[in-house]
C-alpha cells in the first residue's frame, strides 16, 4: 500500500465489540490522515464459529486472527484492529503490530444477575455460578473464592449478558475495557483489584496489525506508556511460551520512569501458584538495544533503548518464574483442561 493510496481497507471480526473497536481506531486514523477514506471488511474467524467447545480446548493459537491475517498478507485488507490480548506473541512472517493505542482500564469486572444487585464476589451466596472460559480467571476465582461454582460460557458479549440475565449464571467476569466500549458501565457490580484478579497480557489495549512494510503509517497512533508496559508483558508471555489461553496473568505500571511488572501462573484448581514482581528504570539507562521487533511489535517511533529494557524486564521475570517451576504448572493446567 502506498502512502498516497486513497482507501484504507480495515479488516475486522463481525462481533459488535470488534466493530466498535475498529471504528475507534478509524476515528484516530482520520485525525492523522484526513484525506483518506476507510472501508471496513468484516469476516468471521474460526473462534467466532466454534461455539460448542470451551476456547482453551480448541487449541488453535490464532483462533480469532488467522482469517484476518491471511487477508492482510494477500493485500485484501491494509490493517486489522485487534484486542492486543487476542494477538499471539509470534505473528506470521511479513506482519507486525504497527501501533498499540492507549490502554483503557486493564482490570476485570464482575457483572451480576439483577437479583444479586449490590453484592460482590466476596458477598455472593455460596455455590453462586460464575461464567467464564478463561483459565486465568478460573484459577484465580478458585483460589480466592472457593465457595463459588465456575461454569463455562461462550459467545459474544451480548450473548453472555443475555445468559446472565436469563438466570443461567449468577455472575460473569469480563474485561472492564470491553464493557466500557459496549457502553455497559452501569452493569459493573465490582471492579476486581490486583489482590483478587490479575489481568491478561495486553488486556485493555487495542492493536493495529499491518504488513511490516507499512508500520510507519500506523506507528503515530501508538501510546508510548502502553507500548512499554505491553511489550514487557508480551515478552514475559512469549518467554513462558504460554499463549493466550495459559493461566498466566500480570499487572504493570510505569511510574516516575520506573516500569513495574508482576506476573503469576496457577494450576487449574488454583492450588499451586507462583507470583513474582520486578521493575526496571527507563531513565538514563545506557544499554544499547539492538532488537527491532519485540514479540511482533515494532519499535517505530519509540526510544529503542526503553523498549529493549521493557523487553528484558519481561524476559527476565519469565525466566525467574521458570526457575520456580512455572513451565510445569502451565503445562499441567493446559493438559488438565484439554482432557477433562
Ligand atoms: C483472551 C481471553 C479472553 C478473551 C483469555 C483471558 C476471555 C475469554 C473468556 C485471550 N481473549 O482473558 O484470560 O472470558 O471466556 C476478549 C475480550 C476482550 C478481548 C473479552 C473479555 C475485550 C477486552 C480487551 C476475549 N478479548 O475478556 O471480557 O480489549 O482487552
Amino acid at each position: 500500500m502506498s502512502k498516497d493510496g486513497k482507501v484504507f481497507k480495515v479488516g475486522s471480526r463481525k462481533s459488535e465489540l470488534a466493530l466498535i473497536q475498529t471504528n475507534l481506531v478509524i476515528e484516530d486514523l482520520k485525525k492523522i490522515y484526513p484525506e483518506r477514506k476507510f472501508e471496513i471488511v468484516s469476516m468471521h474467524t474460526m473462534g467466532d464459529q466454534i461455539l460448542d467447545r470451551p476456547l482453551p480446548k480448541i487449541g488453535e493459537k490464532s483462533l480469532f486472527t488467522k482469517e484476518l491475517e491471511e487477508a492482510l498478507s494477500s493485500g485484501e485488507v491494509d490493517l486489522v484492529v485487534h484486542s492486543l490480548k487476542d494477538l499471539p506473541t509470534a505473528l506470521p512472517d511479513g506482519l507486525a503490530v504497527g501501533a498499540i493505542l492507549e490502554r483503557e482500564d486493564a482490570r476485570d469486572g464482575l457483572l451480576l444477575n439483577p437479583k444479586h444487585r449490590g453484592l460482590s464476589l466476596k458477598t455472593l451466596p455460596p455455590n453462586s455460578i460464575i461464567g467464564t472460559s478463561s483459565l486465568r480467571r478460573i484459577a484465580q476465582l478458585k483460589r480466592q473464592f472457593p465457595s463459588l461454582v465456575i461454569k463455562d460460557i461462550r459467545g459474544n458479549l451480548q450473548t453472555r449478558l443475555r445468559k446472565l440475565d436469563s438466570g443461567d449464571y449468577d455472575g460473569i467476569i469480563l474485561a472492564v475495557a470491553g464493557i466500557h466500549r459496549m457502553g455497559w458501565e452501569h452493569r459493573i457490580s465490582e471492579i476486581l483489584e490486583e489482590s483478587d484478579m490479575l489481568y491478561a497480557v495486553g488486556q485493555g489495549a487495542l492493536a493495529v496489525e499491518c504488513r511490516t512494510a507499512d508500520c510507519s503509517i500506523f506507528s503515530p497512533l501508538s501510546h508510548i506508556e502502553t507500548l512499554l508496559r505491553t511489550v514487557a508483558e508480551r515478552s514475559l508471555l512469549c518467554t513462558l511460551g504460554g499463549g493466550c489461553s495459559a493461566p498466566v496473568a500480570v499487572t504493570s505500571r510505569l511510574e516516575g520512569g520506573i516500569l513495574h511488572l508482576t506476573a503469576a501462573c496457577w494450576s487449574l484448581d488454583g492450588s499451586i501458584t507462583e507470583q513474582l514482581s520486578s521493575k526496571c528504570s527507563l531513565v538514563n539507562e545506557n544499554k544499547s538495544g539492538t532488537l527491532e521487533m519485540y514479540c511482533g511489535v515494532t519499535n517505530a517511533g519509540v526510544d529503542e533503548q526503553k523498549l529493549s529494557l521493557a523487553h528484558h524486564l519481561g524476559v527476565n521475570l519469565a525466566n525467574d518464574l521458570i526457575d520456580l517451576g512455572a513451565l510445569k504448572i502451565i503445562e499441567e493446567a493446559k493438559t488438565a483442561n484439554t482432557s477433562s
